[in-house]
């Protein structure tokens, strides 16, 4: 299934189903050098959703606010550097999404546990807003919320499964967004949890 959604936009309907074990494999040993942890808003939240990242530039959120960081605040070492397999996967998508030439230099790798949640937001950290997003589901389905170019505007509920691949770009690039509380469950590959690695150029 190969769904636009809006300009810009694009669901690639299991892409990533069968590098899925390798790209599982990689997030455990991201995870073994940099733990996933619940970071902090500026508004002082702990989020409900555990991250960790890969490649030369990694995102987080502390008192001092939202920012793209080149080491991991809790170690001080640069972040786990990203693994081919992640890397090829994510410009392989953007450029089947009509995005050829991405070069993601970042990886959020965001960890739901049920109940976690993500509260719509745009993702506007980015230097270069004309590179595209990719976002890779892996483990339990969520729903998926998106909305348009302002925050009032209503929103799409959209199931994402194992395997699929979202592609922002363009137009759609500046779409709120977001994830419904994340249904307690178990699948085969990752147990009671869903994974989401998010690629970015962000430096
Ligand atoms: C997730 N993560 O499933 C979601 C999916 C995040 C985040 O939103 O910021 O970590 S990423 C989907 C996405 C990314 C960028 C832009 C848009 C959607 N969009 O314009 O709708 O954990
Ligand atoms: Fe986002």
């Amino acid at each position: 299934r190969t769904l636009t959604l809006d300009p810009g936009a694009m669901l690639l309907g299991g892409f990533a189903l069968g590098v899925a074990p390798a790209l599982l494999e990689g997030v455990a040993a991201i995870a073994a050098a940099a733990p996933f942890r619940q970071m902090a808003t500026p508004g002082g939240r702990r989020m409900s959703v555990a991250m960790t990242n890969c490649g030369a530039a990694g995102w987080v959120t502390d008192a001092a606010g939202y920012r793209y960081a080149t080491a991991d605040p809790l170690s001080g070492r640069p972040w786990p550097a990203m693994p081919p397999a992640f890397r090829d996967l994510a410009r392989r998508a953007a450029t089947a999404a009509g995005f050829a030439g991405f070069d993601p230099d970042a990886c959020l790798v965001n960890l739901y546990r049920p109940g976690a949640r993500m509260a719509p937001h745009q993702d506007i950290d980015e230097r270069d807003m004309g590179e595209p997003i990719v976002s890779v589901s892996l483990g339990l389905s969520a729903t998926f919320l998106w909305g348009g170019a302002a925050r009032g505007d209503p929103k799409r509920r959209l199931r994402i499964d194992h395997g699929d691949v979202l592609v922002w770009g363009g137009p759609a690039r500046r779409t709120f967004h977001g994830i419904a509380p994340l249904a307690a469950g178990t699948q085969p590959d990752t147990g009671e949890t869903r994974i989401n690695l998010t690629f970015r150029r962000a430096l």
